[in-house]
This record gives structure tokens, sequence and C-alpha cells, in this order.
């Protein structure tokens, strides 16, 4: 439990949870959704450590309402969820499924019914895998399915969701995806991945103005953020973390905010087409910001097939993850964005911020998890330090509501304010839950004066 009350938040401030459509809703093969890349990616032995798939997760996709239920006896103002692409277009393109935006627009009228704005992300990382089979994001064509779409989901949801996210941490997906293959779809072609961020990027400016088409509601993009940590004191390390200070910090976000690409990767851009990068830079709303930990890098071994070399920063409490519990890092990386991208930033809201601990219910069925607590109570510190630095800060969603499929750690990471009993689905509120819920009311019901 906090030992001193939390700092008050700005009135309008939106608190908010975070999930997305692999991870927790199941249903794999309901209602004529198709495929995607991580059903593909999941099935053979060896990629998922404990041999699992998404294909029931949390079964949210049948108890999305006792879900939003959840959600409003927490008290949150907004719920981030991610539209899966094959339940909406089976195959990537060609005719609509009715029946899997039916969904999207249930939960969202759900979570409206309860006062909580839906937030809705189009793309956190379930590619249809007929699109995967004709090149994925290293096809140009993928950027402009992408946009119909957006243009999709938009049309029926337009008038519904609050705020749209087009893409969930492009960088994530491109470098653990395409540059190291440990996520889905599974490929090794380390810097060579470049095109799937052009791609990414190009879909992205291309959804914008779908989205716009049909909906007056804020758009954004949510990228993960690791503020870098040079480790040594050589030339040569400082130069190992300047690149890789472009490549995690800075490729996604300069080029977003009119920039360009940044030069230090000496990547091949023959991808990058005229017009593309005025594309790329339409205006956003706001600035989704996804941040678990800053990263220790040093200079590379001779030879070696990058530019830098990551290594574990010392020193700091762990999560089960082994990531480092790093609340400054949030606070250094607000104002970063703030320092280089000056009046083009536009306001930022945190789009994800958790941890993964051991969760376990103990003899009375509770389960108690202070290490979450301490975690969530010093980045929303850390947030209000931002705002005293002057950076503008107008929402913090916790990733994540529910334990679920964490990707490549499939069952093993637990993420949430709330249990979930994989063989029962069964939910359990965690004490984060309860602590998260008076910070909550107590910031609504604003000063005490
Ligand atoms: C994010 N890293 O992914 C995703 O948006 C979520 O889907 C995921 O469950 C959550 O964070 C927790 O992992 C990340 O290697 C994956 O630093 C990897 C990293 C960061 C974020």
């Amino acid at each position: 439990m906090p030992t001193a009350p939390m700092p008050e938040f700005p009135t309008g401030f939106r608190w908010g949870v975070s999930t997305s459509a692999y991870q927790i809703e199941g249903a794999a093969g309901t209602d004529g959704r198709g495929p995607s890349i991580w059903d593909t990616f999941a099935h053979p032995p060896g990629r998922i450590v404990d041999g699992s798939s998404g294909e029931v997760a949390c079964d949210h996709y049948h108890r999305y309402a006792e879900d939003v239920a959840l959600m409003a006896g927490l008290g949150v103002t907004a719920y981030r969820f991610s539209v899966a692409w094959p339940r909406v277009l089976p195959t990537g393109g060609g005719a609509v499924n009715p029946a899997g935006l039916d969904f999207y627009e249930r939960l969202v009228d759900e979570l409206l019914d309860h006062g909580i704005d839906p937030v809705a992300t189009l793309f956190h990382w379930d590619l249809p895998q007929p699109l995967e089979d004709a090149g994925g994001w290293l096809n140009r064509d993928t950027a402009h399915r992408f946009a119909d779409y957006a243009d999709a989901v938009a049309a029926r949801l337009g008038d519904r969701v609050k705020l749209w996210i087009t893409l969930n941490e492009p960088f994530i997906h491109m470098s653990l995806g395409y540059g190291i293959g440990v996520h889905a779809p599974g490929r090794m072609l380390l810097l060579d991945a470049f095109p799937v961020a052009h791609h990414q990027l190009l879909g992205h400016g291309l959804a914008v103005a779908a989205l716009r088409a049909h909906s007056t509601s804020p758009v954004a993009i949510a990228n993960n953020y690791s503020p870098v940590r040079t480790v040594g004191d050589s030339p040569a390390d400082a130069a190992a973390a300047a690149a890789y200070e472009a490549l995690h910090n800075r490729l996604f976000t300069d080029p977003l905010l009119g920039r360009g690409y940044p030069p230090e990767l000496g990547f091949d851009t023959t991808v990058v087409r005229d017009g593309d990068l005025d594309v790329i830079a339409a205006p956003i709303d706001v600035l989704g910001v996804n941040y678990y930990h800053p990263t220790g890098v040093r200079a590379p071994e001779e030879g070696a097939p990058l530019p830098f070399d990551l290594v574990p920063l010392t020193g700091y409490p762990r999560t089960a993850f082994d990531w480092p519990v790093v609340p400054d890092g949030l606070r250094d990386l607000l104002g970063w964005l703030r320092d280089r991208y000056g009046a083009d930033l536009p306001p930022i809201q945190v789009t994800e911020s958790g941890c993964a601990y051991d969760d376990v219910p103990d003899a009375t069925g509770r389960v108690p998890d202070p290490d979450r607590i301490a975690y969530l109570e010093a980045h929303l510190r850390a947030v209000r330090a931002a705002i005293d630095d002057g950076v503008e800060v107008t929402g913090y969603f916790v990733w994540s509501l529910l334990d679920n499929w964490e990707w490549a750690e499939g069952f093993t990471k637990r993420f949430g304010l709330v249990h979930v009993d994989f063989d029962t689905g069964h939910r359990t509120p965690k004490s984060s839950y309860a602590w998260l819920r008076e910070v909550i009311a107590t910031a609504r019901r604003g000063p005490v004066r």
C-alpha cells in the first residue's frame, strides 16, 4: 500500500487498462475469423515456452461482458483493446466479415453503457496469414490492405470509438518478428528488416486518412520506447548507444513527426518512394507511449552482426520477465520526447505500463501482488513528475487488465490486475486491482480543498 497519498492528476486525466486481441480473445475459429500469423507461428513445437497458443487464451470473446464489469468495478475511464484484422477481413482483403465487426460493436456498446471510453488499436501484431504468404510487411501492398481494413472498422465504429490507435509497437513487431525471429512471422533479417518499418509507417499514414474520413475522434500510434543507458565509457560504446537509440526510439518517431529516417544505421531506403514521407507525417492527435524498462548498450565484438550489444542493467529490482524496474526511466523518456520534438510533439498518453510477477492465489483465494502495487505507484509518480517538468501527459493505461497469453512466453508471464486461472477461465482481482481502484477514485473526485 502507498506510504504517502498519490499526487493529484490533471482534471480529465484518462485512467485506462490495455489488452490485445490475440492475447485474450481465444475463439480463434469462431464467427468466420481467418488465421493470423500468430496461429501459424505458435503451432510448431519449440517456439512458445510452454507449448501453448492463443486459441482459447482468456476466452474474452465469450466473457467480454464479465471483463467490462471488472473494468467498471475498477473505475477506469477508458479501455484500450485491439481489433483482430483476421476477424474483420479473414483473408486480409476482399469482403468484410460482418460477424467479426459485430463482436467489436457488442464490446464497444457494452463499454459505453458503463461510461468507459473505447480506445481501439487496429494492429496489435495479428496479421492475416494470407497477407504474410504474400510477403507480410515486407510487401508494400500490405500498407494499402491495412488502410482498407481501417476504413472497414471506422465505417462501423467511427461514431463510438473515442481514440484510434493505428499500430501497436511497430518497432517490437519489426525487431522481434522480422529481425530476430522470436515473434511471428519468425523471420531473421536483422537490419535488412527496414522495409517492415517503412511499410508499417506507410500503412499508418494511409490509415490516418481512412479513419478521418469516418470519424472525428483523435488518432494516435502506440510506440514502444526504451531509454538507452550506455554501458562502458569508450567512444565505441557511445557510438553503439547512439545507433541503438536511433533504432529503438527514433526510427518510428522521427518520420512521424516530420524528421525523416535517422541516418545512423545506414539503412537501404530504396523502398521509400516520393511522397511517402508526407503520408507518414500526417498529423496525429496523441502519441501513445508504451514503456517497460531502459536498455543497457555497449560496443559489439569485432565482426558482430549488429552495431550494438544489449546488456542487462544491474543494480535494479527485476520483474518475473527479468526486466529492470526503473521508474525514473519513464520520467526521463517523457522529458526526452519533449526536448527532442518540441512543438511537434502531440499530447502523450502512456498506452502501456506494467509488470509481470509470479502471482498465485493464497489459501483464502486472494491474490496478493505487492510488487505490482509498488511498480505502478512508482511509475505513476514518474508520470506526475514529468507533468511537473512540463510534458503534456493526458492518460495512463496499465498493461494489463487480465493475465493473458504473453506471446513467446505463453501463459508463463502474468501482467494482469486480475488473475486468470487458465484451466477454468476464472477471474480473481489481485490486490493491485483494489489499490488502483482507490487511486482512480481519489483522482476522479478531484482535489480536496
Ligand atoms: C508489449 N521488449 O510488448 C506489447 O504491446 C504487449 O502485447 C505485451 O504483452 C507487453 O508489452 C508485455 O511484454 C513488448 O522486449 C514486447 O522490450 C517486448 C518488449 C517490450 C514490449
